[in-house]
């Protein structure tokens, strides 16, 4: 019954790219509230580009890795810089529903070892990057959104590549992999509003398969 639900909700992106419109709704209050377990023993942070640049969107994580930057470059490392301890285990809440999607979206198999955690408010924004700091491009990557709605920007191979906009709600899950692993994307300034879960903010989850 929910195979069926998710063939009319999925909208392909391109060939391996695969938007599934409110899959995680019904896991959205356990994610929330393991959300918050995580952050209070990693705080959101504004990291810093290589450039010297701090980014908008403030970011934790959890697994066996998180991603970090700094002067020195982009990383997964084991360790939290901030607090000098490994990142919080992965809530089963998270792992459960990361699997799920990759299996509905046609990566079986897939086990996620880090989870990145965005947090928006109004005004943040996410340039037009691709994820290629992983080790295994076969390996997709999982996302999930929450809270008020964002304009995620889909790109091509280039930069410079046309890229198109998609609204994305509480509840989107966007897995990419195959053709499609290493296309540039983006988040557009979010708009201000207010969620009536989530309140003024969204979150992203990305889960990765970092090694
Ligand atoms: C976001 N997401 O949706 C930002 N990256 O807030 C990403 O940059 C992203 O959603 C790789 C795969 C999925 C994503
Ligand atoms: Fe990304």
């Amino acid at each position: 019954m929910m195979q069926d639900l998710f063939t009319e909700a999925r909208e392909d992106l391109d060939d391996g790219a695969v938007l599934m419109r409110g899959f995680a709704v019904d896991a959205a209050a356990a994610l929330l509230s393991d959300i918050a377990q995580v952050s209070a023993l990693a705080p959101f942070r504004h990291l810093v580009t290589p450039g010297g640049f701090r980014m908008s969107v403030a970011m934790t994580n959890c697994g066996d890795f998180g991603w970090v930057s700094d002067r020195r470059g982009y990383r997964y490392d084991p360790i939290d810089p901030e607090s000098g301890h490994p990142w919080p285990p992965m809530p089963v809440s998270f792992i459960d529903l990361a699997g799920r999607a990759a299996h509905a979206a046609g990566y079986a198999g897939f086990h996620a070892d880090v989870c990145l955690i965005n947090c928006y408010l109004p005004g943040t924004r996410l340039t037009l990057h691709q994820d290629r700091d992983e080790g295994d491009f076969t390996q997709p990557i999982v996302s999930i959104s929450l809270g008020l709605p964002a304009a995620f920007l889909w790109g091509g191979k280039a930069r410079t590549d046309k890229t198109r906009r998609y609204a994305l709600h509480h509840g989107d899950v966007v897995v990419w992999g195959g053709l499609s692993r290493l296309n540039f994307h983006g988040i557009a300034p979010l708009k201000d509003g207010n969620h009536p879960i989530v309140g003024a903010r969204r979150f992203n989850l990305t889960f990765r398969r970092a090694r």
